[in-house]
């Protein structure tokens, strides 16, 4: 059996298709973890599990949740775009609700942040980890914000951080954007087990993207805490070859669609800003 962490581990968003394959995949692996969701835990709790229903703008609820935990996996929230007032509550309030709790317990957050964070960079510009934040629409920048609170709590506080900037986790390549940005669901789970079980992380950033040769992003944390992805969109090229939208504004940024839902702008910007 592989290492488990000492203390539990609290697992946000456990009801989602992220949080219910790493509720399977770190229970298999022997780990003491505690789901919460606002919605019902669809399946079997695997053994050494709990779930408890929690809304995440409900600051004493996500208190108590945490006692004892040494780490939050913190996958909860609005995971797609939607209007700002309904990312308000869980994504600004709640995650503020999850670093408080962090920081009362001394535990590390990993915090599930996305590509649509810095969405408007161009496909053509390769990023480091230290790019200028681009949100793409009112849900990624809630991720920059969640990022931003997970270096200041850092700084001010000493709250360690692992902030993935998740591209797109599915169970397999759906697109041809995602032959960039794939994460499998094998690399995801290895990347919260060294997320947990690293030394010391600081606030560190991490491309969530399995090893593929069409990638947007280069330059992150992944060797200081161990992680390496094994998995690779690459085999799923011959199935999307020549596969084209018809939104040059959807081509030209990383953040794909996203970057179309409301826009209103009526010629588009002329080249990169950064
Ligand atoms: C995300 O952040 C979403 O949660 C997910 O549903 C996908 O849309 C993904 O980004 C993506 O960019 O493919």
């Amino acid at each position: 059996m592989a290492e488990a962490p000492q203390k539990p581990v609290l697992l946000t968003g456990a009801s989602g298709a992220l949080g219910r394959v790493l509720a399977r995949n770190l229970a298999a692996q022997g780990w003491t973890l505690r789901l919460t969701d606002i919605a019902p835990f669809p399946d079997d709790v695997p053994p050494g599990c709990t779930f408890t229903p929690a809304d995440l703008d409900n600051g004493v609820d996500i208190l108590r949740l945490a006692e004892g935990c040494g780490m939050i996996l913190h996958f909860g929230g609005i995971s797609v775009e939607r209007p700002f007032e309904e990312i308000v509550g869980p994504n600004l309030r709640g995650l503020f609700h999850i670093y408080e709790a962090a920081r009362r317990e001394g535990a590390r957050v990993l915090f599930a942040s996305s590509n649509h964070s810095i969405g408007f960079h161009e496909r053509e510009v390769p990023l480091d980890d230290s790019c200028q934040f681009m949100p793409d629409g009112y849900y990624g920048l809630s991720k920059a914000y969640g990022e931003l609170m997970g270096r200041m709590y850092w700084y001010k506080h000493g709250v360690e951080s692992v902030l993935v900037r998740i591209g797109s986790s599915f169970p397999e390549v759906k697109d041809a954007r995602m032959l960039s940005t794939w994460l499998s669901y094998d690399d995801l789970t290895s990347l919260c087990v060294r997320a947990t079980l690293a030394g010391k992380t600081g606030c560190s950033v991490i491309w969530g993207a399995s090893d593929n040769a069409r990638t947007y992003w280069r330059h992150d944390a992944r060797e200081s805490i161990g992680w390496a992805p094994k998995d690779s969109a690459d085999p799923f090229a011959p199935q999307f070859a020549g596969v084209v939208s018809d939104s040059p504004i959807q081509e030209r940024y990383q953040g794909g669609a996203y970057t179309i839902m409301g826009y209103s702008r009526k010629t588009p910007p002329p080249g990169p800003l950064f």
